[in-house]
């Protein structure tokens, strides 16, 4: 073999691979690791996920978690949720690989206990009408749509006084703070905490293209200062500018949930969005690296998803796992509601999405 051949070739020379394996059993004890056994699948070609593609359909949910409310109540169990597992991440409580989902219920005359903690929360409210939940001093009421934000280190507690139960999705960045082993919470010791505005505050405050004179951006927190985006506002914008009829061939209509103040994402963590898909409209498939939970609010169809096709209508959730191809196929009019880490992955310069594949 000339020089220049040996150099390019693979292959090994006779006896080295038991030469090998020995060698790496001695560091193996050294708590060392030949990068070369183990790179192809540090950096892979493009991304490969344990995420599989998954629907949950909301009327399983809700029974199953009807039934733990007759097992548990909400101040027993901190808060009563059932944790949606994706597949192929069993036992580690995520959705996604960096996300994690639940339902939650809140039956009439329950509290569940004000706490603050560094991970970022969604509620993307279900079923039910009538409970609140307080953020910061404010309460909100809580309709089917609304989407809620729970800020990172802000105090909440949640309540029902109506007569009926309600659910709502969780939706979380505990596995982003648990691989930056960053998380902390604190409980208040008081169930419910002291109301110290008007409830729609924060709301008239920032959300009515207004700010207070003084506000300064650059000095804010980095989630939005509103923290209740009702499901009304939001399905009115989507009625509105459905009349355009300018339709994007793989989301149909697709807006982002936005921090009024600065444009960003409206949760530095979590991006949130809203999609809207015409009665028959097929999407064309796309991917991006932001795996993607959804959460039917109107309609229903199907999602194909990589090599699966999932059924969805109202309150069903379903996975889309990053840079597996994506299209929606409604039987009606239909609303999506979604979350992704999408934010840290465009602060990092590792977003991306690709419209002509799959
Ligand atoms: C949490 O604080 C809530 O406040 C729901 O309703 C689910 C899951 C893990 C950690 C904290 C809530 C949660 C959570």
């Amino acid at each position: 073999m000339r020089p220049a051949d040996s150099e390019t070739s693979k292959a090994s020379a006779p006896g080295a691979e038991a030469e090998r394996e020995a060698f790496y059993e001695k560091i193996d004890k050294s708590n060392m690791t030949a990068l070369w056994t183990v790179l192809g699948a540090l950096v892979t070609k493009e991304p490969k996920s344990a995420c599989r593609p998954f629907g949950w359909r909301f009327e399983a949910i809700r029974e199953a978690i009807l039934e733990a409310g007759g097992l548990i109540t909400a101040r027993e169990a901190e808060r009563r949720v059932l944790v949606l597992e994706n597949p192929g991440l069993r036992g580690q409580s995520k959705i996604t690989t960096s996300l994690y989902a639940g339902v939650q219920l809140v039956l009439p005359g329950e509290v569940a206990p004000a706490h603050r903690h560094s991970q970022s929360a969604l509620r993307l409210v279900l079923e039910g009408k009538g409970a609140h939940t307080a953020v910061e001093g404010e309460r909100v009421m809580m309709s089917p749509g609304d989407f809620i934000i729970t800020p990172s280190m802000a105090w909440h507690d949640h309540g029902n006084e109506s007569a009926d139960p309600v659910f709502w999705l969780d939706g979380l960045d505990i596995p982003l703070v648990q691989f930056l082993d960053a998380s902390f919470v604190e409980h208040l010791g008081a169930e419910e905490q002291p109301v110290t505005r008007p409830t729609g505050d924060s709301l008239a405050r920032y959300g009515a293209n207004l700010l207070p004179v003084d506000y300064r951006p650059e000095e804010a927190r980095p989630t939005s200062p509103i923290f209740h985006y009702p499901y009304a506002r939001s399905r009115e914008a989507l009625d509105q500018l459905s009349l355009a009829q300018d339709w994007d061939p793989c989301h149909g209509l697709k807006l982002r949930f936005a921090n009024p103040a600065t444009g960003a994402h409206a949760m530095p963590t979590l991006g949130t969005f809203l999609q809207m898909l015409p009665k028959g409209f097929e999407t064309q498939r796309i991917r991006s690296t932001d795996a993607t939970v959804y959460v039917c609010l109107e309609g229903g169809g199907r999602s194909r998803i990589g090599e699966e096709t999932i059924a969805w209508g109202p309150r069903d959730v379903f996975v889309a796992p990053s840079w597996q191809p994506v299209s929606h196929e409604p039987d009606g009019e239909s609303v999506l509601f979604g979350f992704s880490d999408r934010p840290v992955q465009e602060k990092l310069g590792l977003w991306r999405e690709d419209r002509g594949n799959g």
